[in-house]
């Protein structure tokens, strides 16, 4: 019985353990929101065969309550000492997608040295063209037998853009972080980020058409919710 206890004491603490440090909240759109148009991919049949339904434009993904999909958010600074030993690089791949003439996923965060994935879905010639201002631009063609390729980026970078220079509509965007302390916005505008010691940290959320925002955190063992609002954009693409 006593060990019963015991063990479920531990496990109640490793719960309470694995809970510490998320940092959570969601984004909104203040405004009334621009309707994305329809990509013309009519230049590549190619592309319109492999999408079903026809994908409009990704500047301002919203959902039904204004939620804002495609927010990079990440710890910009620590206050409290490092956030990670300097030589730790994650063993999992990051993966983007050339599917459908679209990027999935449409912004993406990396870490230096995280070996990035890219994938050819479409059995189409895509060339891939980083144009980062740190790291080291890179433009590949990717035949359509050709399905993967690895790229690492070696430096930290605020995100960049990523285009196409066969479809002039894909683009993505890509931010390189020394710390694995960054999430992307789901469908909902909600965001998670995970195991962040307690202390005090800078968080900045990023869109590639509505700007970036900061605000300070501070992060004790039941985690911290921090919500970003943001207004119209200021011009259209
Ligand atoms: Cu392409």
């Amino acid at each position: 019985m006593k060990i019963k206890i015991i063990g479920m004491l531990i496990v109640f603490v490793l719960i309470e353990i694995s809970f510490a440090g998320d940092v959570q909240g969601k984004i909104t759109f203040d405004g009334n929101a621009p309707k994305m148009k329809p990509l013309r991919m009519d230049a590549d049949p190619v592309c319109v065969a492999n999408n079903e339904i026809q994908p409009r434009k990704e500047w301002l993904v919203l959902d039904e309550n204004n939620g804002v999909k495609n927010v990079l958010v990440y710890v910009k600074e620590s206050k409290s000492g490092t956030l990670v030993d300097i030589d730790y690089v994650p063993k999992d791949k990051a993966v983007i997608d050339q599917k459908g003439c679209v990027y999935v996923p449409h912004v993406l965060g990396v870490m230096v040295g995280q070996q990035l994935d890219i994938l050819n879905s479409d059995g189409t010639l895509h060339n891939i063209h980083a144009l980062p201002k740190v790291n080291k631009e890179f433009n590949k063609a990717m035949p359509r037998s050709k399905k993967q390729m690895s790229v690492t980026f070696d430096k930290v970078e605020a995100p960049f853009k990523v285009k196409c220079d066969v479809h002039p509509w894909m683009g993505a965007y890509l931010g390189v972080f020394d710390h694995p302390y960054f999430a992307v916005t789901d469908d909902s505008g909600s965001y998670s980020i995970s195991g962040l010691a307690p202390g005090k940290y800078v968080i900045e959320a990023w869109h590639e058409k509505l700007g970036s925002q900061s605000a300070d955190i501070t992060v004790d063992d039941s985690g911290v919710s921090q919500d970003f609002t943001f207004k119209k954009p200021s011009k259209k693409k």
